[in-house]
């Protein structure tokens, strides 16, 4: 009587390759084991648990950079030809990190997947720009390079995964107040869209990511969010690997991700940079799973047309 809502195919990648910590390698097993699949299908979101992709050798974030390069280039093309296979088959990839490196892989892999009917437009919600080459990173972290790679810029283990780069003009950055000047150099040079946090706090979060959907969807087949959890206040989201302040408010965030659940053109949600072990008391995991049901819940007509048809608060299970 209604129309299904696309499925929900959820893949973890518990890799902390390119973060100076462990702890984001345990995000996406913490996350399963605290029922985030059968949490999103109470809400009426099909969701099934995909894959849970692991680096083939870890290595300590201390290792040289070289090392840690071509063990995530291996992981990012696993990664990518899971999520074209997920797109491939009509359902929404949602990616759960891990760090912020994975970006570098879902989105080529989202992208590929769309190719014949379009371009891909991508949303990337972050304190940072992400847009690092190896030769240009002053940490030697990976997951500073992703936003880089995904444009075709920088070391050829990150930028030679099959499929298109992403076209600058349909990018764009939402929340960033933490960057070096070589990212800021890169990105304007290349035209990329960036909305720092003064403009989303004097214009509010509603109206930046309307005008980012804008960018994202104009002139696009599909369009991607990513959502790295530092972009949320440390003070409101500890349990995360890069502690930064004065960043958006978690409850905000959730309802401005509402808009995304009526476009039809949603190809792909990621949410990274989870770390167990700093969320003492949850709330970072129940922030994870409350922008993943913001975004990815059943659309108004169908809420409406389940309500015609099993009562307000009566849903069919799924
Ligand atoms: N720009 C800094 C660096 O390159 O080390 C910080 C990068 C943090 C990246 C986080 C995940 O978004
Ligand atoms: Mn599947
Ligand atoms: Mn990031
Ligand atoms: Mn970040």
């Amino acid at each position: 009587p209604f129309a299904p809502s696309r499925p929900i195919h959820i893949v973890g990648v518990g890799s902390c390759l390119g973060a100076p910590i462990f702890g984001p390698a345990s995000g996406p097993r913490a996350l399963k084991n605290l029922g985030l699949e059968a949490h999103l299908r109470r809400l009426g979101i099909p969701a099934h648990w995909q894959a849970l992709l692991e680096p083939s050798a870890p290595k300590p974030p201390h290792s040289p950079l070289n090392e840690r390069l071509g063990t995530v280039s291996a992981l990012l093309h696993d990664l990518a030809n899971t999520v074209a296979g997920v797109c491939e088959e009509g359902a929404i990839p949602l990616v759960l990190g891990g760090d912020h490196a994975i970006g570098a892989g879902t989105w080529r892999g989202v992208a590929r997947a769309l190719a014949p009917r379009g371009k891909l437009g991508l949303i990337w919600i972050d304190a940072h720009l992400d847009a690092h080459t190896s030769l240009t990173t002053h940490s030697g972290n990976i997951h500073g390079m992703p936003m880089a790679a995904l444009l075709g810029v920088g070391d050829e283990t990150l930028t030679g995964l099959p499929g298109p780069h992403l076209d600058p003009a349909h990018v764009v950055i939402v929340g960033a107040r933490s960057w070096e000047p070589e990212e800021l150099t890169l990105l304007n040079k290349l035209g990329v869209k960036i909305f720092f946090m003064p403009e989303v706090k004097t214009r509010g979060l509603p109206a930046v990511l309307a005008d980012a959907l804008r960018i994202a969807r104009t002139g696009t087949a599909g369009f991607g969010v990513s959502v790295d959890l530092d972009a949320i206040d440390c003070a409101k989201l500890p349990g995360t690997t890069c502690l930064v302040p004065d960043g958006l408010d978690p409850q905000e965030l959730t309802d401005a991700l509402h808009s995304l659940r009526n476009c039809a053109d949603l190809a792909g949600f990621e949410v990274v940079e989870y770390v167990p072990e700093r969320d003492k008391d949850g709330s970072g995991a129940r922030w994870v799973a409350d922008f993943a049901a913001a975004a990815l819940g059943p659309t108004t007509a169908q809420l409406r047309d389940r309500e015609q048809a099993y009562g307000a608060h009566n849903y069919a299970p799924l």
